[in-house]
């Protein structure tokens, strides 16, 4: 099926080697390694990206702004085709692009010294504000609603009514909890007719091993751009609380591994912040904790919705992982909770 792909990017089948790579749920990832280098290879999942076609209109806009604004910026951007596309489009199997993979860096998978955390932080914060004189009206929205919280219940709460009688009844505790804490929604809806937030250049994920690593553990550069959109800032923030707080991730089954570190906590606030504190309003900046708990929370009914709906966005590799997910995130958010106070206050004092 990649023949006529590596073809397309002068590629010839003997002097490469391509595997699987990454633990992305979504799109299709191949590690290439040839003597002339690495590269990463993507399918762009269509039933997700619908347009495919935008992602390449998005990338090109910001590379085109980085280039001449920020030219030190390294923008991990797709490499054209020999035909000079921006993807390679093949009828029937679908949309791949080419990235080169950057000498030296590395990508992490859990976040095990708030070091990293900071660093991560430090480079989605930049990422937005290099880009703050950008005009995102530019921007298409590649996934239409993606963080729409408002939506993301009523799909949850749609999938209550047409969804897999028996999953609903085994998930009757999950199901109470999003229930219980709707206010988290309203809180979002309050949010998108603040003034005072503003829509910015945002990644929409923002977990780990989105961002590049040099030989010396420092932030290079952010990847995995096909949803940077429009969004309010509480999308980035709150996916660095979701997943780097926790020592173990979404897939872990034993709940009691799951615990919010504080010091984790305080080096995403101070990488974050010490980019984007003068960019921020002051409602802003009080929403920070509140970031957190809304990422969650919509993971949690993410997770939980396609489970009701028999797995048909993120499938599964054994029965029941969704309802794993979402009873890891629903645990996930009660242990943010408890320490919502002590998150406060460190933004405070920052
Ligand atoms: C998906 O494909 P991946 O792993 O980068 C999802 C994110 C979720 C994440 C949960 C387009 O991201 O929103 O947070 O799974 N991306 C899309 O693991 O739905
Ligand atoms: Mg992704």
């Amino acid at each position: 099926m990649l023949e006529a792909v590596i073809d397309a990017y002068g590629f010839s089948k003997g002097d490469i080697e391509v595997k699987p790579f990454g633990s992305g749920l979504i799109n299709s990832t191949w590690l290439i390694t040839s003597d002339n280098g690495n590269f990463i290879l993507q399918r762009i999942n269509e039933h997700v990206f619908k347009k495919p076609l935008d992602i390449a209109l998005n990338l090109q806009a910001i590379k085109n702004y980085l280039s001449s604004n920020f030219r030190n910026y390294l923008f991990a951007g797709p490499l054209p085709t020999i035909n000079n596309q921006e993807m390679y489009y093949e009828e029937g199997v679908g949309y791949f692009r080419l990235f080169p993979f950057i000498k030296g860096s590395h990508t992490i998978d859990v976040v095990e010294a708030p070091d990293q955390a900071f660093e991560a932080a430090k480079q989605f914060g930049q990422f937005t504000r290099i880009l703050s004189g950008f005009d995102t009206s530019i921007l298409k929205n590649t996934l239409p609603d993606f963080h729409n919280l408002t939506l993301r219940y009523a799909q949850f709460s749609e999938a209550l009514k047409q969804g897999n009688p028996l999953r609903i009844k085994e998930s009757a505790t999950i199901i109470h909890f999003i229930q219980e804490n709707a206010d988290i929604v309203s809180d979002y809806e309050k949010i998108k007719n603040n003034k005072h937030f503003q829509q910015r250049v945002t990644h929409h994920d923002t977990k780990i091993s989105n961002v590049l690593l040099d030989e010396k553990n420092k932030g290079l550069c952010v990847i995995d751009l096909d949803t940077v959109m429009r969004g309010f800032f509480i999308s980035d923030v709150g996916d660095m609380m979701r997943t780097y707080l926790c020592p173990v991730n979404e897939e872990e089954h034993d709940l009691t591994l799951i615990e919010v570190r504080t010091p984790f906590f305080e080096a995403i606030a101070k990488g974050y912040l010490g980019e984007m504190k003068s960019q921020l309003s002051e409602e802003e900046k009080q929403s920070f904790v509140y970031s957190g708990k809304f990422m969650i929370y919509m993971q949690t009914i993410r997770f939980i919705t396609d489970y009701l709906n028999n797995d048909i966005y993120y499938g599964s590799k054994y029965p029941g992982q969704n309802l794993v997910r979402a009873n890891n995130q629903y645990s996930l958010f009660k242990k943010l909770l408890e320490k919502e106070t002590i998150f406060n206050e460190i933004i405070s004092k920052l």
